[in-house]
């Protein structure tokens, strides 16, 4: 059997029962076939592949806190220290109440090569917790989030491991998760990235990750001889990913029809209102209900089980910013047989891997997450650039560097799907070029 195959069917027998974690080391070692079945002998000996998919550390934790009425709860924390082979652990933390240890492993092992392809000194991380914000009062966030730093700090620090937001933590969480750390520790340290602008954060930080993924996008389309003004595009999430991609895609002349949340999607023919969807999520923290309400032209349609919400819509580019596996082989013919041009991730494996199959077979232009929402963790990167030096730099200097490093990333990946051959396959062109800067820092490191 195959160095890669035997190593895919080691993580599936010693990792039970994580079945996205399995999902994204196959999508990963397919990937990187042709470098390691050219040079066999060598990373088998070296064990290079068991070490790459085995966490350096993994960290599980209970965290208490009192809720509103004076109950206890109890929630499960997780930390993953995936691999520090090109810089400390950096990467986002969860709290949604689908996460458990395989979410978190399969988002931290994503990270490693995301990380690699930004060409920044970051290492790959993850953690989170199965707590869910939704309807917590301000209160009950805070203790939440006091309880759940009280375990963590002693795992993290500002040369360590690097937390941020992901799902579930924006602002406000990583606010209270920096005073507790703070507190504690009686450090003033870039710890954390996404802190707020009168403490340590980074000018375009919040509108990092939508804004680089239309960067890569316009870049890769530009690339293919495509303009990206005057396309349809559809998205969906409506959170921090999905507001700042239809804010940049609109500025760029494009029109963004659709998004979504857990409960419901909206088409909005006229092209989606940014501010009034901005208003909707990020100050009432309320429901799309409330979008449509307030917007005529708007749509809503509840979500039920089996129904393709936003896939459905005729478009020409589809940018997925919600969550894993929302974009199914279902979605996949549905968004070819209405003549989309390009899917490119917001989020992180939001494509099944039988759609991305499809997807890849049609010639449709698809770019992964990892290579496509690094947007996010380069600018958090330069956060801490920033904290180390002890200086703010402008919106436009941050927002100047995120653009060239998308495009790096776009020209990086492409070369190295060119170089490999498989031209156009964007996902090989990442997996192998995120690879290879980390696989060789492994060997020069010795077996650690
Ligand atoms: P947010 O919490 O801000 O928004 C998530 C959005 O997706 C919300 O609209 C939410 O609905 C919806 N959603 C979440 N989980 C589900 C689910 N299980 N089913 C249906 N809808 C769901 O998160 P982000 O925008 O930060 O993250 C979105 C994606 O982007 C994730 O995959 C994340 O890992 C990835 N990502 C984020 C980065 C960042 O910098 N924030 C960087 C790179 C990737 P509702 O409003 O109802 O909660
Ligand atoms: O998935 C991701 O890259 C993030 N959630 C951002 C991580 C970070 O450290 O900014």
């Amino acid at each position: 059997m195959s160095y890669v195959d035997e190593v895919y069917e080691l993580v599936v027998e010693k990792n039970p029962a994580q079945p996205e974690f399995h999902q994204a080391v196959k999508e990963v070692l397919e990937s990187l076939r042709v470098v390691i079945e050219a040079n066999e002998e060598e990373y088998r000996k070296e064990a290079l592949l068991e070490r790459l998919t085995t966490p350096e550390r993994v960290i599980l934790f209970r965290v208490p806190w009192v809720d509103d009425k004076g109950q206890v709860q109890v929630n499960n924390g997780f930390r993953v220290q995936f691999n520090s082979a090109i810089g400390p652990y950096k990467g986002g933390l969860r709290f949604h109440p689908s996460v458990n240890l395989g979410i978190i492993k399969f988002l931290g092992f994503e990270q490693i090569f995301k990380n690699s392809l930004t060409s920044l000194p970051i290492g790959g991380g993850k953690g989170g917790s199965d707590f869910d914000p939704k309807g917590k009062s301000d209160r009950e966030v805070m203790a939440f989030c006091q309880s759940f730093m009280t375990e963590l700090y002693r795992h993290i620090g500002s040369d360590t491991d690097v937390p941020a937001g992901d799902i579930g933590v924006g602002g406000r969480e990583i606010g209270y998760m920096y005073g507790q750390y703070k507190r504690i520790k009686d450090v003033y340290e870039g710890v954390l990235t996404g802190k707020g602008l009168t403490y340590g954060g980074s000018l375009a930080r919040t509108e990092a990750t939508g804004y680089g993924l239309l960067y890569l996008t316009r870049e890769m389309l530009k690339s293919n001889g495509i303009d990206i003004a005057g396309k349809t595009i559809a998205i969906s999430g409506a959170g921090n990913v999905a507001i700042y991609a239809a804010q940049k895609a609109i500025q760029m002349g494009a029109k963004v029809v659709t998004c979504s949340d857990s409960t419901g999607w909206i088409y909005d023919p006229e092209g989606i209102d940014v501010d009034l969807l901005k208003e909707v999520k990020e100050v009432k923290r309320a429901r799309l209900t409330e979008y449509a309400a307030a917007r005529k032209s708007a749509e809503y349609h509840e979500k039920k089980n089996g129904e393709h919400g936003v896939w459905t819509v005729k478009c020409d580019i589809a940018l997925p910013c919600a969550t894993q596996n929302e974009l199914d082989l279902e979605d996949a013919k549905a968004l070819v047989a209405n003549g989309v041009t390009a899917v490119c991730e917001g989020a992180n494996m939001p494509t099944t891997l039988d759609a991305t199959k499809y997807l890849q077979d049609n010639k449709i232009l698809f770019v992964c997450g990892k290579a496509s929402n690094a947007g996010g963790v380069a600018t958090s990167a330069l956060e801490m650039s920033q904290n180390s030096e002890r200086l703010s730099w402008t919106f436009e200097e941050v927002d100047k560097k995120l653009e060239q490093i998308m495009i790096n990333i776009f020209h990086n990946i492409d070369d190295a799907a060119k170089k490999y051959g498989k031209e156009g396959d964007y996902v090989t062109g990442a997996n192998i070029a995120g690879f290879l800067k980390v696989a060789e820092a492994m060997k020069a490191q010795g077996i650690v």
